[in-house]
């Protein structure tokens, strides 16, 4: 052994030493880096599944989940287990030509409601003249009508009508016409904008960008705000739904 490892051999002694009761020899290879850990996945919370805005079957027995009920005069707003579409019991609106017959249900709608989906299966078995109509589904905006869909009367045509904003309406043909006596499915959307989608039975009869005066929405009802306006109208499974 040279001078210089001897040195060398001397120094490694004495770190050796001094080190003591480090066990690991001072040229020993670096300890592994400690692993980073994995990020946790954030677990996905299971949505609430989201029911529409309202959905009635009328098997309640009553008009609960509705805003309003109106019946005046000798008009009359039930719910029966005579006619229904679907469980045992449907809605049932009774207005003749009395001056003060008048009936309806409405629902007032979220504030700022301005694409809106309506839903429901109807059953005309009486009218009025032939120059009125049974309504299915009319949307107010502050108690103004701004669209309806409805049956004629005695032609039995299916229209939808919307407030000109000139104190008249505008009428569009759906060219299809309902039996008295027969369950109807009755589908209105209006939205995204100003384009109105009517369905019957599943089948869309109409889809078109149109005029609206509004396109926010309070209300919407089933029957007429006006008086003598005749129908025996019944009712099943109405679904509002607002996306
Ligand atoms: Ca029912």
């Amino acid at each position: 052994m040279n001078k210089t490892l001897a040195i060398v051999a001397t120094i490694s002694l004495v770190v050796s030493v001094t080190l003591g009761t480090i066990t690991r020899p001072v040229d020993a290879a670096p300890p592994a880096p400690c692993p980073t850990p994995t990020p946790t996945a954030t677990p996905v919370p299971t949505p609430t599944p989201v029911g529409p805005f309202l959905f009635d079957d009328f098997e309640s027995g009553n008009f609960s989940k509705w805003t309003t009920v109106t019946a005046t005069g000798d008009a009359t707003a039930t719910v029966q287990s005579t006619t229904v579409f679907a469980g045992t019991k449907a809605g049932y609106l009774h207005v003749t030509s009395s001056s003060t017959s008048k009936g309806n249900i409405s629902k007032t709608l979220p504030a700022g409601t301005s694409a809106i989906s309506l839903t429901g299966h109807f059953n005309i078995q009486g009218e009025g003249l032939s120059n009125s109509n049974v309504p299915a589904f009319r949307l107010f905006n502050n108690g103004t009508r701004i669209l309806d869909v409805y049956r004629q009367n005695v032609s039995a045509g299916l229209w939808l009508r919307t407030n000109n904003g000139a104190g008249g309406w505008t009428f569009y043909n759906m060219n299809r016409t309902l039996n008295k006596f027969q369950w109807y499915t009755i589908k209105l959307q209006v939205g995204p904008a100003n384009t109105v989608t009517v369905s019957l039975d599943g089948t869309q009869v109409f889809s078109q960008a149109i005029p609206l005066v509004s396109t926010t929405f309070t209300d919407a009802m089933v029957g007429a705000e006006h008086f003598q306006q005749v129908m025996d109208l019944y009712f099943d499974d109405i679904t509002i739904a607002i996306p």
